[in-house]
């Protein structure tokens, strides 16, 4: 069923256990307003909060996912304002607050801030035609909501610089070969909705302990140093043997029975 009915995201609930969120400002190429972001960070938190969600996307139209900040929005801001506000800090929500896993199915323009909403997503899926690009320098800026760390540590500086230094867009299927998109589709959006609600399934389809404990721990290969993160995976690993869970699913393997797993 549809979650919210407000004007620029639409929420909903599929069949299974996957939440859909669609972008939905066609008239300005889902450009990301204040109060798009608002919706958007809600009805993440909402699926976050929700028992009956494994797994959320987030998606746009045919023709762009997003189209980056609402440049009409920002234009006329002033270095106090931007500062005060701390303008960009909303936007973080997914990276920092988000515990479930969400792809990021990309079909059009993925520009500025909205290929920084994509990369924050923990893994993603696009079109061969998708067009990625960090344009910012084209408008005297520089990518704000962590664009130039997390493109980086994906396909290293080089390629990274290059792009953001230029502001040139790179194809859905270069973003394959850089290793950015986990799937890249040669179809359209159907095919691409249907990749993403495929993987979005299964995920949701797990014990959903170990599903945050996954995700928590490779999230956080990209924080720490390798000694660190290995022991905080160790750590975590250790912890799932408190759960029923551990216990269902390795029973259900010895017995060769399919696991059913603990509701949380
Ligand atoms: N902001 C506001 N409006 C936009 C944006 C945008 N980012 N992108 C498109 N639109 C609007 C257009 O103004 C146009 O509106 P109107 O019909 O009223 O003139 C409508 O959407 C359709 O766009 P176009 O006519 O331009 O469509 P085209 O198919 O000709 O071109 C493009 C599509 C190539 C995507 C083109 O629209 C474009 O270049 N858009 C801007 C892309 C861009 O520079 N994005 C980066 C923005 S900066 C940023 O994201 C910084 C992030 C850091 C965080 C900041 C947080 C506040």
């Amino acid at each position: 069923g549809v979650v919210n009915r407000s004007t620029s995201v639409r929420a909903h609930h599929l069949l299974n256990s996957e939440a859909q969120v669609v972008l939905n400002r066609p008239q300005a190429l889902n450009a990301l307003c204040n109060a798009l972001v608002t919706e958007l960070n809600d009805a993440l938190s909402h699926f976050d909060k929700s028992r009956s969600i494994g797994a959320i996307i987030i998606t746009g139209s045919e023709k762009a996912f997003a189209a980056g900040a609402d440049i009409k929005e920002i234009a006329e801001l002033s270095f106090s304002a931007a500062y005060s506000e701390d303008i960009v800090a909303l936007w973080s929500h997914l990276a920092n607050n988000i515990r479930k896993p969400v792809i990021a199915a990309v079909k059009g323009y993925a520009l500025g801030g909205g290929f920084e909403l994509a990369l924050m997503a923990d893994t993603l899926y696009c079109t061969s035609d998708a067009m990625f690009g960090l344009p910012e320098i084209k408008l005297g800026v520089i990518p704000g909501s962590g664009g130039s760390q997390r493109l980086t540590r994906i396909v290293g500086k080089s390629k990274a610089m290059e792009l953001i230094l230029t502001g040139e867009y790179l194809t859905g299927k270069e973003a394959g070969e850089w290793g950015l998109a986990a799937k890249v589709i040669t179809g359209g959006r159907e095919e691409l909705l249907a990749a993403a609600i495929k993987t979005a399934e299964k995920i949701a389809s797990y014990g959903q302990i170990a599903v945050l404990a996954a995700k928590e721990v490779v999230g956080k290969s990209q924080e720490l140093p390798l000694r660190e993160g290995t022991e905080y995976e160790r750590r975590l690993f250790h912890g799932l043997f408190g759960t029923a869970d551990q216990k269902i699913g390795m029973t259900a393997f010895m017995g060769k029975k399919r696991p059913v797993w603990s509701r949380i």
